[in-house]
């Protein structure tokens, strides 16, 4: 068979397919955070307006999900939340390319088909928008089984030549910018230092949870690089340009921004940083009742940076550790659950927060540099049930 129709009969077999997960993701056991058991209940928030009802996943538009749904380790294509700066376009797969140009050796071009005959690599990852916030319950979040190419070999087969200093990568999509009074057209981007493109995790993902990758999240091609916010993943993926000036589209030089109030070498000031690696954050989703036990579960994300503990309080009691799900790895987000054991009736506040092994504790949100940007949120987030 010609190498090329094994990749797209790969492809085509999937754009078939219901929306079942492949057999590698489903047959892995999802522990903690189940699906409610019999006779389980979700016990409200008194923080969630009962007017907050995330709108369904729909084609063409931005999602967040309801977090108190999350009941798997694998958020399914309907939970997956979805964000979609020039809308989104949908690309010919038959004259679809994936070029690799600029400051190298060997410039490149691929096909989708010679780009799934290539050696694939798998991993798990979750990563949340830099703009995700309390105000929608951490709902820009997901995590999934991401199947893809290693970027890292295709940089060295195209040769980085020396004096380079960033990698740009540019997807299909289209928005037009109005800049000092002119409209251009400008296409996503962002861009990599070298030394970070060339982390051995760094995929080009086609598939998502064993499916090829759904439309909204970039189809046929994105890249990824676990632990960074969500924006660093460029869906749509059409070329990659290695130069030696750093770029500056709205993406990493405007958008995604965060301006804060910090020291810098004794001297505070007003700084401001493009939205990178994931900061180290925990947020409780939901709180469960079965009988006279309660759970109180959520997530941790960060960087990669392996975790020592998620600790929870209750109103003013000590912090007590919570369990993380053994099925979490270095780039998956950590669902956790704490059994809350003897609780009283009555109105409680209730944390989280998360230690990493080199000691780095999340912080409470004033112990957080001023901030007037909207990136970024990473602070433990109380919340408040009645039981
Ligand atoms: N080409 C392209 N890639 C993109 C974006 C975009 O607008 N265009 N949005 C980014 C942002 S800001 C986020 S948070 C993630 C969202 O990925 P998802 O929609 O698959 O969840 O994609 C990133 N990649
Ligand atoms: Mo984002």
């Amino acid at each position: 068979m010609n190498p090329d129709d094994k990749g797209r009969r790969r492809l085509l077999k999937g754009a078939l397919g219901s929306g079942v997960l492949a057999a590698g993701a489903a047959s892995v056991p999802s522990w903690i955070i189940p699906a409610l058991a019999q006779g389980e209940t979700l016990v409200p928030f008194t923080d969630v307006p009962e007017t907050f009802a995330p709108r369904k996943k729909r084609v063409g538009s931005n999602y967040y999900q309801d977090t108190r749904e999350i009941t798997s380790f694998f958020s399914s294509y309907e939970q997956f939340y979805v964000v979609q700066h020039y809308g989104q376009p949908e690309l010919d797969i038959d004259s679809y390319s994936l070029k690799v140009s600029g400051m190298v050796d060997n410039p490149i071009q691929l096909s989708i088909g010679d780009i799934m005959n290539r050696d694939s690599i798998g991993l798990d990852a979750g990563w949340e928008c830099g703009g995700n916030r309390e105000t929608i319950f951490n709902g820009l979040i997901g995590n999934a089984r991401w199947q893809g190419i290693s970027l890292r070999t295709l940089l060295e087969q195209a040769g980085i030549q020396e004096g380079a200093k960033e990698i740009v990568f540019f997807g299909g999509d289209i928005g037009s910018e109005e800049i000092r009074g002119r409209e251009v057209d400008k296409a996503f981007a962002r861009s990599l230092s070298i030394e970070d493109a060339m982390r051995p995790e760094n995929m080009l993902a086609f598939e998502m949870n064993g499916e090829p990758l759904p439309l909204v999240h970039g189809r046929p091609l994105r890249l990824i690089v676990p632990g960074w916010y969500g924006v660093a993943n460029v869906k749509w993926l059409t070329q990659i340009h290695v130069q030696d000036t750093r770029y500056m589209g709205r993406f990493m030089g405007r958008d995604y921004v965060t301006l804060k109030r910090d020291v810098v070498g004794g001297v505070e000031r007003w700084v401001e940083n493009s939205v990178t690696t994931i900061n180290l954050k925990s947020a409780i989703v939901r709180v469960t009742r079965l009988g006279n036990q309660y759970h109180i579960q959520g997530f941790v994300l960060n960087d990669g940076t392996p975790i020592q503990s998620v600790e929870v309080k209750i109103d003013n009691g000590p912090w007590q550790k919570a369990e993380i799900n053994p099925r979490s790895s270095q780039y998956s987000w950590k669902l956790f659950n704490f059994n809350w054991n003897n609780a009283v009736p009555g109105e409680h506040t209730i944390v989280s927060r998360v230690t990493d092994i080199e000691g780095n504790v999340q912080p409470t949100s004033d112990q957080v540099p001023e901030k007037v940007s909207y990136w970024e949120n990473f602070s433990q987030f109380p919340r408040t049930v009645r039981i």
